[in-house]
């Protein structure tokens, strides 16, 4: 649908702005409400996925800036991706550019891609009680090499909670994917 729209003569912001963002928000109202579940919200998270691949060479070209670039990663230790790649999908749809650095990311490999991609957020998440510690070694590396004050931070998985992420400094905790999207656009509204 967003080739046929581009080839109608659709512009590729106006696919992004007014058709696939608007549908994701909808989605994110719906999971939130308890009326989509997480394979509905993975399918409608492949769809928007798929029609960036189509618009986002021509809005790259058109030099039109996404919402904002968000890093993503599992913490060291832990190799549970299934909600942070959910949390990526819902973050993609909210407009931004993610970098995923997969699972079992060390806080020095946070750091450098905090140093090469220059992001507006840093997103962990972590799974096992064991591996939840490893956000705080994070915040810290990130504070030791300097970068820490250049992005917001958010964490989210199910041991984690509002409490942790206020007790190890970051600046959002979010439940789930839906709610991980709005916090992120909430932290770069903030910033502009
Ligand atoms: C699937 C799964 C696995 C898979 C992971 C596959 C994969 N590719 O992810 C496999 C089989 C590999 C696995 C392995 C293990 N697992 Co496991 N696993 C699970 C299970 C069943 C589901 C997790 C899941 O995907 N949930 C669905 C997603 C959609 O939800 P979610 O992850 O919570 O993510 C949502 C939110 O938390 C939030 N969120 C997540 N990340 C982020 C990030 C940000 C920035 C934000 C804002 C929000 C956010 O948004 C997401 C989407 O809505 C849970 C049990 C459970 N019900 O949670 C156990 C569970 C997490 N596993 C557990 C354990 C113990 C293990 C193992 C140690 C088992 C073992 N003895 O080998 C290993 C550890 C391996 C490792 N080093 O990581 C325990 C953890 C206990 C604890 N308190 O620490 C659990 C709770 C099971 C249990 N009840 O014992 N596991």
């Amino acid at each position: 649908m967003a080739r046929e729209a581009i080839d109608g003569g659709c512009r590729a912001e106006d696919v992004l702005y007014k058709g696939l963002m608007p549908g994701m928000d909808h989605v994110s109202v719906e999971f939130k409400a308890g009326r989509m579940f997480v394979p509905e919200v993975m399918r409608s998270a492949r769809a928007m996925l798929n029609a960036m691949a189509v618009i986002k060479p021509l809005m790259v070209e058109k030099g039109i800036r996404m919402t904002g670039k968000l890093i993503l990663g599992t913490v060291q230790g832990d190799l549970h991706d299934i909600g942070k790649n959910l949390v990526g999908m819902m973050c993609e749809g909210a407009g931004f550019e993610i970098h995923d650095l997969g699972t079992d990311v060390a806080p020095e490999a946070f750091v450098a891609a905090v140093k090469e991609v220059e992001p507006d957020i840093v997103g962990m998440s972590a799974l096992l009680t064991t591996t939840m510690r490893r956000m705080g070694d994070t915040v810290k590396a990130l504070t030791e090499a300097g970068v820490r004050d250049q992005v917001k931070i958010i964490i989210g998985g199910a041991p984690v909670s509002q409490t942790f992420a206020d007790k190890i400094g970051v600046d959002g905790y979010a439940p789930d994917a839906a709610a991980a999207a709005d916090k992120a656009k909430e932290l770069t509204a903030a910033t502009r």
